[in-house]
């Protein structure tokens, strides 16, 4: 994100060069190239680019979903954390939970995830960087398992870390990103019931270049609020700093609401590339979620708070 276009991916996948022109130039040369041709409005009709519309929604491949990542720690390019994350060990797995709650604990990651019904959760995945996907997660929602740890009234903050593990993450040994990766919600965030603590995709258990083995996924916000192989929930009750704001404080907030309003400095968010798809589609204000979410940010100048 900090290094790459929005659009940095593979040859195979390269949109035509006609997605990329500027509107108003496209229009422009195709009305020089009309002049004087009979039927130049059914022509220019055949030319100009359709306008935007939402996407159809039909879910991603596994072969997408598990090829295209982002996680740095097992490198920068889309095609990296599935290559280099092989051989990443998710057992044992413990995840500490500490600071303002009535039960901080290790958890081991079985015992973490015992106790709950794993659900099924199709959601709208909408990153940063302008491409999305469609995504049929398991996982369990966040609130079940921060009612069990019993936050204190003065917890106002989630606080999530990733495992730091340079011997099995290779990025980890270049500084490309401030390590471990932290996230972090506004409690009401955090309890809002489509907020989603994932531990599988399809069905399966979840592969190591998802975020194995415990992720966190908020379908109306970008994607890099969904932290992989998270290792510590804290409750805390100041705004953490969440790595991409501390990497990019211009270019990436905390909120990081999905907002069509709100470019990013060096492109525009009004529109996605649906990966798989050929036309861009619109952007939906919180990705689609806005009946569900929109009252948890009333008052709240977005963009400011981006
Ligand atoms: N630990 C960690 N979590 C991370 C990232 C990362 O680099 N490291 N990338 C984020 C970004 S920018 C995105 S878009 C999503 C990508 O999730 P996916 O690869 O499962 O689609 O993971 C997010 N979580
Ligand atoms: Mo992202």
């Amino acid at each position: 994100m900090l290094i790459k276009k929005p659009d940095d991916i593979r040859s195979s996948e390269i949109t035509p060069e006609r997605d990329y022109v500027d509107r108003r130039k496209f229009l422009a040369l195709a009305g020089v190239a009309a002049v004087g041709v009979a039927g130049t409005s059914r022509l220019l009709s055949v030319l100009r680019p359709a306008p935007a519309q939402p996407g159809d929604d039909k879910p991603n491949t596994w072969e997408e979903i598990t090829n295209y990542n982002n996680y740095y720690e097992f490198g920068t390019d889309k095609d990296d954390p599935a290559a280099n994350s092989q051989h990443f060990r998710t057992r044992p797995w413990t995840v500490r939970v500490d600071g303002l709650v009535k039960k901080p604990a290790d958890y081991h990651f079985e015992d973490l995830v015992k106790p709950y019904k794993v659900q099924d959760r199709t959601y709208r995945f909408r990153c940063v960087e302008a491409w999305s996907m469609v995504i049929p997660w398991n996982g369990i929602p966040l609130a079940e398992m921060i009612q069990r740890f019993e936050p204190l009234p003065s917890a106002k903050y989630v606080r999530f870390e990733t495992i730091y593990a340079p011997d099995q993450m290779p990025g980890q040994k270049g500084n490309v990103l401030p390590w471990p990766y932290v996230e972090g919600l506004r409690m009401d965030e955090a309890m809002h019931p489509l907020t989603l603590m994932v531990t599988g995709l399809y069905g399966k258990t979840l592969p190591n270049q998802d975020g194995a083995p415990l992720r966190l996924i908020v379908p109306w916000k970008y994607g890099f609020k969904g932290i992989k192989a998270i290792t510590k929930i804290s409750f805390v009750d100041k705004q953490p700093r969440n790595t991409w704001n501390i990497a990019a404080p211009d270019e990436y907030g905390f909120y990081a609401n999905v907002n069509p309003e709100v470019d990013h400095p060096r492109w525009t968010q009004a529109s996605e590339r649906r990966i798989g798809q050929f036309r861009r589609i619109k952007t939906l204000m919180f990705n689609g979620y806005a009946d569900q979410v929109a009252h948890l940010y009333a008052g709240m100048d977005l963009r400011k708070n981006f």
